[in-house]
């Protein structure tokens, strides 16, 4: 399968949950609060001790992602910070080893998988719990100023045969899996630093169709992208403003990762939330441009997302239900961006995706004469079009002003 088959679904589906959750929940000041607080291994410890969190319920999480129209998740099988939620055999720190005492990955994929989405996973190849991850080469290590810890030796070669042996088996032990996602590549420790070219490769022996994306740190917009270039691209905290295009100009996979608040991992001082419009606007914005949107929520110490994130991914649900068909199996329009919003095209359907009203009515450039009908598609009712100008009034995004011109002749790839 080439990357253009491998990515389909993806490219159809457009709208992911990212969930990173662990140790750090308990902090709860971010999933960095190790680095930024250069907290010990030996202080971290407390939290291992008490990790259970007594409330998680995966096919919860699972039904709030579907009914917010999110067609895919990933989960964070391990951060920075080194802890497993998933019961390895090759080490100790993981969830089955805490009070907890259950495989957190496994409940996930198949919560997830009962409620019909498709499964990621998150795996972090930084690790500041590991004894052979070096802490000199990582200017973010908790231990970075601890000269005892700097002179140590290591053997990196150890941590790599760790972290190739993790890979294999969250990829051996769970079934299908639908996307490695993995975090990431800096400085000179990119690529063959991580023997990524081989990790690729036994990832394709194990899993043909997942797809990967780009840190391990190769060069995927390059005609003859390195193997471990991955198969898209992950753009985060943006949208990419003229999406992502390879050396001659074409389209490449991407997605962007955003969060809802200002932290990946839960923070129980972060109010911060984007509103459901902005998420909105921001997915319409990544399909406009050919991309998906992966949008994160930080679930706390016992398992629940937080009720803010909830109320943002129900508002965000219920537009969707009624305006998912601009959105899923949608890519960018042939067509100049609109002053007053944005489109998105899937086939000979454009959808008109009303941001600011501007004063007069709507303007379609280069449309003229080939719109055959528009409808709403909030409540399908029918817009009166005077070609090229937009006659009738209509509500904004809130209620959905979106239009489906189905039928017209619509410039698309066919067309010189
Ligand atoms: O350091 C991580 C961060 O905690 C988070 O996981 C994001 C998500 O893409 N990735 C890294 C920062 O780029």
């Amino acid at each position: 399968m080439n990357r253009k088959e491998r990515t389909k679904w993806f490219l159809d589906d457009r709208f992911g949950m990212f969930i990173h959750w662990g140790l750090y929940a308990i902090p709860a000041r971010g999933e960095w609060v190790r680095s930024v607080e250069k907290i010990s291994n030996e202080d971290y410890e407390k939290y291992f001790e008490e990790f259970n969190p007594s409330h998680f319920n995966p096919k919860e999480w699972a039904r709030a992602a579907k009914a917010a129209g999110q067609k895919y998740a990933v989960l964070t099988t391990k951060h920075h910070d080194g802890f497993c939620l998933f019961d390895s055999k090759l080490t100790d720190y993981k969830a089955t080893n805490t009070p907890a005492k259950r495989d957190l990955i496994k409940e996930y994929v198949e919560a997830f998988r009962e409620e019909g989405l498709k499964v990621g996973f998150y795996y972090s190849i930084i690790d500041w719990h590991h004894e052979n991850y070096p802490a000199f080469g990582d200017r973010n290590h908790p231990m970075r100023d601890n000269e005892n810890f700097r002179k140590k030796q290591i053997n990196f070669d150890q941590y790599l045969e760790y972290m190739h042996g993790q890979v294999r088996e969250l990829l051996t032990n769970y079934g299908k899996i639908d996307i490695m996602w993995f975090d990431f590549s800096y400085d000179d420790m990119t690529g063959e630093k991580w023997k990524a070219t081989e990790l690729i490769q036994m990832i394709r022996d194990i899993q043909p169709d997942i797809i990967i994306d780009n840190r391990l740190g190769g060069n995927i917009k390059s005609s003859n992208p390195e193997i471990y270039a991955g198969d898209f691209y992950s753009p985060e905290q943006i949208v990419p403003p003229g999406g992502i295009l390879d050396e001659n100009g074409e389209q490449v996979p991407w997605e962007a990762c955003i969060t809802l608040n200002d932290n990946w991992g839960y923070h129980s001082k972060d109010k911060n939330y984007k509103s459901p419009k902005q998420v909105i606007r921001t997915l319409v914005e990544c399909v406009s441009k050919n991309g998906n949107l992966l949008l994160n929520v930080g679930p706390d110490a016992r398992g629940i997302i937080p009720q803010e994130s909830l109320g943002i991914l129900q508002e965000v649900g219920n537009w969707m239900q009624r305006n998912g068909e601009s959105i899923y199996r949608c890519k960018a329009a042939k067509l100049p961006k609109p002053e007053w919003g944005r489109y998105t095209q899937n086939g000979n359907k454009l959808y008109a995706h009303v941001f600011d009203r501007g004063i007069g009515p709507i303007y379609f450039a280069g449309l003229k004469d080939k719109i055959k009908k528009a409808r709403l598609l909030a409540d399908g009712s029918e817009l009166k079009i005077e070609t090229p100008w937009m006659a009738e009034q209509y509500s904004d995004i809130e209620s959905g002003a979106f239009i489906n011109l189905e039928g017209a002749r619509l410039p698309d790839e066919n067309d010189t």
